[in-house]
Order: structure tokens, then C-alpha cells, then sequence
């Protein structure tokens, strides 16, 4: 018997991060997310985490109001009329075939794509890493660092270092980069090292980033523009260090776009993709993206966006790819970012290295109880078969 969708909710849940998070573009303290539960006609329910920040400051439409007017005016509507005219929606095709016609609205698509993702994975008895094709139980993942001053982040990697994790990322801008980078690359000269500017670097001072070539990092994430591919491949030609994009790739045209300009320079070894299921709609486009760059031989790796241990959970399941080359973003020093998280129990690297069991769906027991206590119901849409 085909299945369909009876309903869509939306929750908002307040996070409260253990300790505060900064990046170019400010310091983040507690998070207010969304999350997508869909319930269907075979009784299940699954849900899929929006991992909004507070504000556009990172980039357009990744704050909780965009994704809300979205998903409430457009997103899930469409879902909504297309399961009515055209026949039950039991599938992740049909699902975004729905709502394909509405432009941009990447993370808010990518919660309502999770939610099914957890559906179809339930209905099979599966984890997600075998439905999307992973060939690998046990990868390195990382730690990304956002801190204030040099005695911060080299603080926070000691932490990282101390708990096992043998790849950093630490966050810079213009006059927090040189001194901070090169003391944590003393104290640890073997440790995989990255960078992340978020955006903060324009053509006028981006030259200050030679300075780091000498540092042997693995990248140098999206030193420049948040919408921009091409400077990006212009100002690569003359840094050593590979050049990682990520708030600029929101599918897989826009990898294909980046893989043209790269290939054209002769470079296509400088230049790293950060796949973030959210930012790209969802695992779908992910799967694309990571095969696509695989092929091409430009590397990448699964980046976060502070997500809970649920998003977090269905991104290291992604992880098991064997497409997917380096190290993600993964978890903080102590392993669980926030105060009180929507799992039963927090997901836990050993020394450096997370590995997949066979549990369903993402492998984590979702806390419905907390979950509900923890946050509100804030749009609701029942639908017909
Ligand atoms: O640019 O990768 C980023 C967090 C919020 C927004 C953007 C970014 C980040 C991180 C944290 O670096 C990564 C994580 O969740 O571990
Ligand atoms: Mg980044």
C-alpha cells in the first residue's frame, strides 16, 4: 500500500550552547532553531533539524524567520497541494519535486527533506549511512574553534587535542590571523590544521592570507565574499594553501561552477569543498555534490553549523561516504555543544574517530519527551491523501 504524509509540524526549540561560539562574524551564545516533524499514513513521524543561527550575519537566509516564513508560506504548502493533485508523497523525489518551483529556501528545504529521510529509513529498518551508500563504519572528524583571543582558541585546542581529535579548524579575520594560527601550529606542528574566515577577507587586504602558506594548513575556508565563486578561483592562483568554499555552494551547478573555474587554472588540487547538507537542501544534493567532486578530484568534508546531536547525528551518518576525503566538523571538545540536546545520549568520538553502528536512521534515540518540553509547536498543516 503506498503511504503519505497526514502531517507537517514545525517546532522552535531554544539551544543554549555550553560555552559561547565566534566567528568573523560574531559570537553566538544560544540558538533558536527549527525543527520539521512529519508524521505519515503508516503511523510514523521523523524529523529533521534546521540549524538557523541567530541572523543573516553568515549568510542570506540561514536565521530562524527566514526559514519559518518559508517553510509556513511556501515550503510546506506546496507539499501540501502537490500530495492532493498529484498522489501520495512516499519518497524523497516526490518530496522535493513539491517544492522545487520556490528559489533559494535551502535550509528550510533541508528540514523537511530530513524529516522523510528519517521516514524512509524507519520504513526500510535501515541506518542512513547504508541508504545513502556509505562504505565506511569509522572516519577522523574534527573540532571547529571559535574564540576571542590567541589564549582562547589555543585553550580549546589543547582541549581538542587532549580528547583525542587530530584535526582543528580555527576560525580568523583580519588582525586574528597571522599570531593566533602560528601559536597554535607551534604548539601543535602535527596536527591536521584549518582556517575558516567566514567572509571576512575583501581584494584589498586578502594578500595578509600568504602569510599563513608557510604553515603547512590543509585550507583556507571562504576567505572572501559569501556569494562569490570567481574571486575566489582569482586570488587561489597566488595562495599556496588550498582554497575551501562554503557559505558560496548551495548545489551541485554551483560545485560545477567552482570545478570549471579551478579546472581552467590548472588548479583543481586547490580547491576543497565544505558540503553542509542544510546549506545545499538537504542530503540529496549532498550525495550529488560529493560524488561529483570525487570524480573531478577536488576533495571534501562534512562541515557543521552548531546542529544539535539529531543534525549532527544524520551528518556523521553522511560522513560514512567513502566519496568524502577529510576530516568534518563534528563535535566540540567535551563532545556535546549544548546544555540540555534533543537525544537520549550525546555522541562520543574516541580518540579522534567516530564510528557508525547499525541502529536506524541516524543511530541516535530522538528524546520526544525533552523535545516537546524543550521548545513550541509553531505552524502545524494537515494533509490529505
Ligand atoms: O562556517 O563552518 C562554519 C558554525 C556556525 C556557522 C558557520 C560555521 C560554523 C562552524 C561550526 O564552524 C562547525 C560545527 O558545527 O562544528
Ligand atoms: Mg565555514
Amino acid at each position: 500500500m503506498q503511504t503519505s504524509i497526514s502531517r507537517i509540524t514545525v517546532h522552535r526549540v531554544p539551544l543554549q550552547l555550553r560555552q559561547p561560539f565566534t566567528t568573523s562574524f560574531g559570537t553566538y551564545e544560544t540558538l533558536d532553531r527549527p525543527f520539521v516533524v512529519i508524521e505519515t499514513s503508516d503511523g510514523l513521524r521523523g524529523v529533521g533539524e534546521v540549524p538557523t543561527l541567530l541572523d543573516p550575519a553568515y549568510k542570506a537566509e540561514v536565521d530562524a524567520p527566514a526559514v519559518l516564513t518559508s517553510l509556513r508560506e511556501f515550503i510546506v504548502p506546496s507539499v501540501e497541494r502537490f500530495q492532493r493533485e498529484q498522489g501520495p508523497i512516499d519518497s524523497i523525489p516526490a518530496l522535493r519535486e513539491s517544492y522545487a518551483w520556490v528559489k533559494g529556501a535551502v535550509f528550510a528545504k533541508s528540514g523537511v527533506e530530513a524529516a522523510m529521510w528519517d521516514i524512509v529509513a524507519q520504513r526500510s529498518g535501515e541506518p542512513l549511512w547504508r541508504l545513502w551508500g556509505g562504505e565506511r563504519r569509522t572516519f577522523p572528524v574534527g573540532v571547529s574553534i571559535g574564540g576571542k583571543t590567541d589564549a582562547q582558541v589555543l585553550d580549546l585546542a589543547e582541549q581538542a587535542v587532549a580528547l583525542g581529535y587530530g584535526r582543528l579548524k580555527v576560525k580568523i579575520w583580519p588582525g586574528f590571523d597571522d599570531d593566533v594560527v602560528r601559536a597554535v601550529r607551534r604548539r601543535f606542528p602535527d596536527v591536521l590544521l584549518q582556517v575558516d574566515a567566514n567572509s571576512a577577507y575583501t581584494m584589498s587586504n586578502w594578500r595578509r592570507l600568504q602569510a599563513l602558506d608557510d604553515l603547512d594548513l590543509l585550507l583556507i575556508e571562504q576567505p572572501l565574499f559569501d556569494d562569490d565563486i570567481v574571486l575566489h578561483s582569482e586570488i587561489s592562483r597566488e595562495l599556496r594553501t588550498p582554497v575551501c568554499l562554503d557559505e558560496s555552494i548551495h548545489s551541485l551547478r554551483d560545485a560545477q561552477a567552482a570545478a570549471t573555474l579551478w579546472e581552467r587554472n590548472g588548479l583543481l588540487d586547490r580547491l576543497i569543498v565544505n558540503i553542509k547538507p542544510p546549506r545545499v537542501s538537504g542530503f540529496a544534493e549532498a550525495t550529488a555534490i560529493a560524488r561529483f567532486c570525487h570524480e573531478k578530484g577536488v576533495r571534501t568534508w562534512i562541515g557543521g553549523m552548531l546542529d544539535s546531536a539529531w543534525g549532527k547525528a544524520m551528518n556523521l551518518n553522511f560522513n560514512g561516504l567513502r566519496e568524502i576525503e577529510l576530516p568534518g566538523d563534528h563535535f566540540s571538545p567535551g563532545s556535546a555543544y549544548f546544555a540540555e540536546d534533543v537525544t537520549e545520549t550525546p555522541l562520543v568520538a574516541e580518540a579522534g574517530q567516530f564510528a557508525l553502528g547499525d541502529g536506524v536512521s541516524a543511530g541516535v534515540t530522538f528524546d520526544w519527551p525533552r523535545f516537546e518540553r524543550m521548545g513550541e509547536v509553531v505552524y502545524r498543516m494537515d494533509l490529505t491523501a
